[in-house]
């Protein structure tokens, strides 16, 4: 009797396991495809950073970084400093030197110099502590 239990159960054993890593398989396939359509952060922080040098070159390197935008040293989509969110206003989007150039006559951390002459300053148009002297 045990014998021939023994096989079905096998039998079920295996198509659950097969089952599982159809399963699976689905669900990585899928995180990767949500992933691939959501866009990786990094990346597009990473493409603005190479757009602003291009825009705006001809400066320190040290200027050229995620602090320019963002409220932390690692730029995340949602820690924008004001001239981020000044440009995230302008692009719900994509960055483009047609955007960057829009805000370039906009005070966005209100210390009394437009984002355009800070940065033709090197100062941090984001930052209220940081002018041109
Ligand atoms: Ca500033």
């Amino acid at each position: 009797m045990i014998m021939y239990l023994k096989a079905p159960i096998s039998a079920w054993k295996k198509r659950k396991e097969k089952s599982n890593e159809k399963f699976f398989v689905f669900l990585f396939t899928l995180m990767g495809w949500l992933f691939l359509l959501s866009g990786d952060p990094s990346e597009a922080t990473l493409y603005n950073n190479t757009l602003f040098k291009q825009t705006y070159p001809g400066k320190d390197a040290k200027y050229y970084t995620c602090i320019l935008c963002h409220t932390g040293k690692i730029g995340k989509k949602g820690e924008l400093n004001p001239y981020g969110k000044s440009l995230d206003l302008v692009l719900p989007e994509k960055l483009t030197v047609e955007k960057l150039k829009a805000v370039e006559s906009l005070d966005p951390d209100g210390d009394g110099v437009p984002s355009g002459k800070e940065i033709e300053a090197g100062t941090l148009p984001g930052d209220p502590a940081s002018v041109p002297k």
